[in-house]
């Protein structure tokens, strides 16, 4: 590596005066006018990451997510999948905020002395975006990065964030007894729809409209869709509009969606007909109704949880498996009804912090892990025991192989890498088909209490501390009581606030038995802040 390729590479994006960042729960997220020097520095790491790795293909992953069109970001793919470890976020950070170009190759430099990294080994990425206008010149930047490093890289082009981490783990594990997958986008179609065509044999579930969010997950649910079986599901897509980039996100998407408690203003609603609401980089996924009376019915990530935890419970038990062990992982924004459903059916629940790293973490313990965000972010982890345990299992009746047949498949179905919202939403049209559920029954399974969210600028967010999984402030001192003060006087309710990982904003959760206290007991707790 020479210091002058790096360094010239550097000096075409510099650093915005004035600027600091900070690889947070999202990796680098900001407008995107800010993050050119950011992208090209996160391909420095991913090449370091990389090589450090023994040359693991690390991914990197250009997008904003549910955020406004202007805004863009990037991150990391660790080798299986997962997010980037947590203790390489800080070297991010610090080379994201080096104020010149040697300084960024200084940093590097020691890094790679500090780990150690043999200078021998070739570094491998792989990297993709999604369809913002500001997402080539960025592509451009990480790719100048990589260059200068000789990496071996490979360009996925528009993809969703959950399709990058598929590829991601596929290159990782072709050729060990964990492959999981052809590493590419056809390959990715064929997995998950040769497990859909199998589990819905029979079946048929009628039309499912899709809310593509204006994003990445339009063309690549239409790429999908042909390879569902003909009867299976209809599958109508709407808000797939790529080429206006200001649609992106606007009006309609699974953030608008959850956000608002209603339907995308476009939606043209049939009393009783299923309808869901992917995300810009379609990693997550909410559903939704209108009932006889044109009432809006929200089915969320806690309710996708608590649908596929008990349909796999179920399906366990059916194929004669004894001794398995399975857990759902929330966080505190999942909807109190939520957690005392799943505690009725006798499973094991868990809190964790905000952040999906947090939750795929506590999801491992389990032989199944479900892990959903009330906002609609989440899979089903499987251990390589239970994966063991499920091939190996022989059955005693056709009831048990039938069952154990289909839990097969459903473990080929989910993307166990990271929450996939085609993945999801192929899942929750497998168990409703199963059940023959329409979203009214599905949704009957318990009543969300009324909730509100909202969010505080306040002068300093890092002057809130939390513990507790993030529902009790430690710091500022006092504010815990006041809140608890508050929270007494009104009907089954809780609150909490916390400070945003992705947002410079803090944000105040409430729920109580009527929208009425909800709303009011979020007003209260947030004229608390300052
Ligand atoms: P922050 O900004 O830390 O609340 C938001 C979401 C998270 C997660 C991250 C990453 C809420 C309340 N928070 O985090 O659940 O999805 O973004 O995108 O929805
Ligand atoms: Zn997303």
């Amino acid at each position: 590596m020479s210091k002058d390729a790096v360094t010239a590479a550097s000096a075409a994006y510099p650093k915005p005066a004035g600027q600091t960042f900070q690889y947070g729960t999202a990796g680098f997220r900001m407008k995107a006018d800010l993050l050119p020097s950011v992208v090209f520095r996160v391909g420095l790491l991913a090449a370091l990451r990389s090589r450090y790795r023994n040359g693991d293909v690390i991914g990197v992953m250009i997008t904003a997510s549910h955020n406004p069109p202007a805004d863009n970001g990037v991150k990391l793919i660790d080798p299986l999948g997962e997010m980037l470890e947590s203790s390489w976020e800080a070297h991010g950070t610090s080379l994201a905020n080096a104020p010149t170009d040697d300084a960024v190759f200084d940093i590097y430099t020691k890094l790679e002395s500090d780990f150690a990294v043999k200078p021998d080994v070739k570094a491998r990425v792989v990297y993709g975006c999604d369809t913002r206008e500001s997402s080539p010149a960025l592509v451009k930047a990480l790719k100048d990065a990589l260059d200068a490093l000789n990496v071996d890289s490979t360009d996925f082009g528009a993809v969703t964030t959950p399709q990058l981490h598929y590829v991601v783990r596929c290159l990782n594990t072709a050729g060990t007894d964990h492959a999981y997958g052809e590493p590419t986008l056809a390959g990715y179609y064929a997995k998950l729809s040769s497990a859909f065509n199998q589990l819905m044999a029979g079946r048929s579930n009628g039309t499912v409209t899709v809310d593509c969010a204006n994003g990445v997950g339009g063309p690549k649910l239409r790429e999908l869709i042909p390879h569902l079986a003909s009867g299976t599901i209809d599958v109508a897509v709407t808000n797939d509009d790529t080429e206006t980039f200001s649609k992106l996100n606007s009006q309609c998407g699974a953030d608008y969606v959850k956000t608002n408690q209603r339907l995308p203003p476009s939606t043209n609603a049939q009393p009783l007909a299923r309808y869901a609401s992917l995300d810009g980089d379609a990693d997550r996924i909410v559903y939704y109704y209108v009932d006889h009376s044109n009432v809006f019915h929200l089915l969320d990530g806690d309710k996708i949880a608590t649908l596929a935890a008990s349909f796999i419970v179920d399906l366990v038990r059916a194929s004669g498996i004894d001794n398995f062990n399975l857990g759902v992982v929330q966080t505190a924004y999942a909807n109190g009804s939520s957690t005392r459903y799943i505690e009725k059916l006798g499973l094991p629940v868990v809190c964790t912090p905000t952040g999906v790293k947090h939750l795929h973490h506590a999801a491992l313990a389990y032989d199944c892990g479900v892990y959903f965000e009330a906002n609609g972010h989440g899979t089903v982890l499987f251990s390589p025991e239970a994966l063991r345990r499920i091939s190996t299992h022989s059955p005693n009746s056709p009831a048990e192989q039938s069952a154990l047949t289909s839990l097969k498949a459903l473990t080929e179905l989910i993307n166990q890498t990271v929450g996939d919202a085609l993945s999801d939403l192929l899942l929750v049209e497998v168990i409703l088909a199963h059940k023959a559920w329409s979203p009214a029954q599905w949704d009957a399974c318990y009543t969300d209490l009324p909730n509100r969210l909202e969010k505080a600028e306040v002068k300093d967010r890092n002057a809130y501390k939390t513990t507790d999984a993030e529902r009790r402030l430690v710091e500022p001192e006092g504010l815990q009581a006041r809140i608890d003060a508050l929270v007494s006087k009104y009907h089954e309710a809780r609150s909490f606030v916390r400070p945003s990982g992705t947002e410079n904003v803090v944000r105040v959760y409430a729920e109580a038995a009527t929208k009425s206290e909800a709303d009011e007991l979020a007003a209260k707790v947030k004229a608390l802040l300052d």
